[in-house]
């Protein structure tokens, strides 16, 4: 059972930096015990980790070799794609490799030259795993772009598929559909599916290359313009079933349906300047794990979140603890008055202060109710507070002894000298934990045996252990200037300069034979 865990739920925020631990030890009135937060695996680039399928088999051009011609210049046809040939090969893997600047390298069909019969092509992108979108998908298309084409996604590992995004030249004509745009859409048909005209028209195969399924513009809806509201858009994630959905599929498909025309008609004369070739496809976002975990690793050859607070499964969706059947296990709970359901399963969020036990000593208004635990909790705590009831302060903040648990200043910044301590957190008082030779309650001291340059180093030279010798003198512990005659780190070399005024060689019979060694050297190097 998960009747210990307590999550504190805030809402997420872009900086994703708030959601990377899963819980930390601290110390409470009833002594110390773990905290449990909410947690998100990184961004990343989900291009990286994706199995590709291209259908129908045969559509990749090169086998046999083919010539094939661009809509800027149709009667010059000197490409050539030869699938036998790695240097005029175009395989899929293409798709999905490092685009450096200058010459790109794509995946490219087989030209129309069975027109009228349909050029079509499917491209399955299968990640065996969940995945939230946090960023535009944007393929981009060398030789232009499809004048018909639709993006259709799967939850389910490919058994079931829906459309996701139509894309036309002319929706209606396509689609029987009209043609809308992602940033017209409002809150509540901000996961419509539309079809959209605004990356199919021919604008020089050169000049608009990105096809894209627009995130972004999703997000502003709710985040504004800049997405500096994203506070706004996790709580409507969070609370309207669907949106989240929406941005989240297993497997991605394109279904090319027509290339790009360069024109309004296909010329019969000339087919081998119709094609697709895609050199990237960029898929940003992370695994969903359920706010249970911050790492997503590969295992067995797919990505798995490596699940906290007692979850399992490859979403840390379920209760390691419970038996199969555990998804009912919070039916029949009284329900709580203004509730929205939370897509995070277990959770349940309540707005407003009416909501019974939400007590959150005025740092937020918002609770959320935690089914299998059966707890009430704070989300959104403000002014630097976190926990249950917003009754602790912020990582990287103190309690201000001199003010109420309710007072708007009751967390202060421990402002840690970020050189001399070994991280941004203090203890209960304001006293950061100081590196290595590092003193003071921020840590931007050092101690008396050492001196500080951009951090805290051991003293060269004092006036008591370490001292500069032949009358050397100690210069803010940091080196020893030596008079004429005297070299190294305290000055206790004898110095054999040949171009001494002096003339003279000062050298003891003891180092005789290191002088000479010197000498040896400096004459090496011409001096
Ligand atoms: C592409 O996939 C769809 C199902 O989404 C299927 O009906 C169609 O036949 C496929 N087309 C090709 C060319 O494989
Ligand atoms: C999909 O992932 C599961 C683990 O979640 C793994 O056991 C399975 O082998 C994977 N399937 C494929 C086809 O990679
Ligand atoms: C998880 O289970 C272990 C063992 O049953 C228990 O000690 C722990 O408190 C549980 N809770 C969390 C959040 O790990
Ligand atoms: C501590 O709280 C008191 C009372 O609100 C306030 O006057 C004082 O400025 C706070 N101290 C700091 C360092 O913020
Ligand atoms: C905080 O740390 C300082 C320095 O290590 C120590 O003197 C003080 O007692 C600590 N305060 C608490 C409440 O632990
Ligand atoms: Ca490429």
């Amino acid at each position: 059972m998960l009747h210990l865990l307590v999550l504190f739920l805030h809402c997420l925020p872009l900086a994703f930096g708030d959601y990377d631990i899963c819980k930390s030890w601290v110390t409470t009135d009833e002594g110390p015990t773990w905290e449990f937060y909410a947690c998100q695996p990184k961004v990343m680039r989900l291009k990286d980790y994706v199995k590709v399928k291209v259908e129908p088999s045969g559509i990749t051009c090169g086998d046999p070799p083919e010539r094939f011609c661009s809509h800027e210049n149709p009667y010059l046809c000197s490409n050539e794609c030869d699938a036998s040939n790695p240097d005029l090969a175009h395989p899929p893997l293409l798709m999905f490799d490092k685009e450096d600047e200058g010459l790109a390298t794509y995946w490219q069909s087989v030209t129309w030259s069975r027109y009228p019969s349909p050029l079509e092509a499917n491209i399955t992108l299968s990640w065996n795993k969940s995945v939230e979108l946090t960023d535009d998908v944007v393929v981009t298309f060398e030789y232009g772009r499809p004048t018909v084409m639709v993006l259709e996604k799967s939850l389910d590992n490919g058994r079931t598929w829906q459309p996701y995004q139509f894309y036309a030249e002319d929706c209606m004509e396509a689609f029987h559909m009209p043609a809308r745009r992602a940033r017209d859409l409002s809150s509540s048909s901000a996961h419509r599916v539309l079809c959209t005209e605004e990356y199919s028209r021919w604008a020089g195969s050169k000049k608009e290359k990105h096809v894209r399924f627009e995130v972004r513009d999703r997000f502003a809806i709710f985040a504004g313009p800049d997405l500096r509201n994203m506070d706004n858009l996790y709580t409507r994630l969070e609370s309207a079933k669907g949106l989240k959905d929406f941005f989240t599929f297993t497997d991605l498909r394109m279904r090319l349906l027509r290339p790009a025309l360069g024109g309004t008609y296909v010329q019969r004369e000339n087919l081998y300047k119709y094609f697709y070739a895609i050199s990237n496809i960029e898929v940003i976002g992370r695994c969903k794990c359920n706010l249970h975990a911050n790492l997503c690793s590969v295992r067995e050859g797919s990505l798995q979140c490596e699940c906290e607070h007692n979850t399992t499964g490859p979403d840390c969706a379920m209760d390691r603890q419970a038996e199969p059947s555990a998804p009912s296990s919070w039916k029949g709970k009284p329900e709580l008055p203004c509730l929205e359901h939370l897509h995070h399963p277990g959770t349940r969020a309540a707005a407003g202060s009416a909501f019974g036990n939400c007590e959150c000593y005025g740092h937020s208004n918002r609770c959320s109710y935690i089914d299998f635990l059966n707890v009430v909790t704070c989300v959104s705590c403000k002014h630097n507070t976190r926990g249950q009831h917003c009754q602790h302060c912020r990582l990287g903040y103190y309690r201000n002894g001199s003010a109420e648990l309710d007072d708007e200043n009751v967390c202060i910044e421990c402002n840690c000298n970020q050189i001399g301590s070994v991280h941004d957190r203090c203890n209960e008082t304001g006293f950061c934990e100081c590196r290595e030779g590092a003193a003071g309650p921020k840590c931007d001291d050092c101690l008396p045996t050492h001196y500080w340059r951009q951090g805290c180093y051991p003293n060269v030279c004092d006036d008591d252990q370490l001292l500069c010798q032949n009358g050397g003198t100690c210069l803010q512990n940091q080196r020893c200037a030596c008079p004429r005659g005297y070299t190294g780190v305290h000055c206790e070399q004898p110095r054999c300069d040949p171009a001494d005024e002096d003339g003279g060689l000062d050298c003891g019979p003891a180092t005789l034979l290191g002088c000479l060694l010197l000498l040896g050297l400096a004459a090496r190097l011409g001096c």
